[in-house]
């Protein structure tokens, strides 16, 4: 039988074999698209690879889209974050998740830069590894907690789709815990269900540069796409961790 911790384990595994299928002539880690020819902080912060090849999601989300979405939209958001810590001592120490939860307490000149790339490195990070080869189905207990907070899994997931047809413009679409419930929600541009005091268990990118490549207009296509590559055994993860506090 194969336990929840054993297919982790395999994600991670798959995650470092997965690292050098990734490596795009020009659109890898290493060498992301910037804006002029001023090489950026190298730190503190990193892009993380993605941890499955680009094509790894098709035909839901196709591998043009993942490699841009990565590589260039990811890492800029990384980029730009290093930029705003750099020489700041006091920020560049601390963890990503402390930044974009307590924005009130950021030097008002950094801080919005910290609340859309610090916000857009935190919820891409959480979608990369949110989403998996072949998708997934819930659990029987998450089902149940699904059922118990939204009516049943099909009532979440309009729910959620809702959420993501509902965001004018760019934003995200939410599954979080809010004081031990189960809430959908959205998020306008790339502020965190942190900021909110939310914890985060599954987020569906809904800016046009997620989905335009392939789906155009057409984001209820995406948005179902997007349900066919759940890692549910990752979003779990979140819930189970969050609820032991
Ligand atoms: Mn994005």
């Amino acid at each position: 039988m194969t336990t929840r911790r054993d297919v982790l384990r395999l994600c991670s595994a798959a995650a470092v074999a997965a690292g050098h299928s990734m490596l795009v002539p020009g659109l890898s880690p290493a060498s992301p698209a910037i804006a002029g020819s001023q090489t950026p902080p190298q730190g503190p912060f990193t892009l993380p690879p993605l941890p499955y090849a680009v094509d790894a999601l098709e035909p839901h989300i196709d591998a043009q889209t993942m490699s841009i979405h990565h590589g260039r939209h990811h890492a800029a958001y990384v980029n730009n974050l290093n930029q705003a810590v750099a020489g700041r001592a006091d920020l560049a120490g601390r963890s990503l998740e402390s930044l974009v939860s307590a924005l009130d307490t950021l030097p008002a000149e950094v801080r919005t830069a910290i609340r859309n790339n610090g916000g857009g490195h935190y919820n891409h990070t959480l979608f990369w590894t949110s989403l998996k080869r072949g998708g997934s189905q819930p659990s029987a207990a998450f089902a149940g907690q699904l059922t118990e907070a939204f009516g049943s899994v099909e009532k979440w997931q309009g729910a959620m789709a809702g959420a993501a047809m509902g965001v004018f413009g760019s934003g995200w679409a939410w599954l979080c815990l809010d004081k031990g419930r189960l809430v959908v929600s959205s998020t306008p541009n790339q502020d965190t269900p942190l900021a909110q005091g939310h914890v985060p268990l599954l987020g569906i990118d809904v800016w046009e540069h997620a989905y335009y490549l392939k789906y155009q207009n057409r984001r209820r296509e995406y948005v179902d796409a997007v349900f066919q590559v759940i890692d549910w055994a990752a979003v779990e993860a979140r819930f189970d961790q969050a609820r032991r506090g």
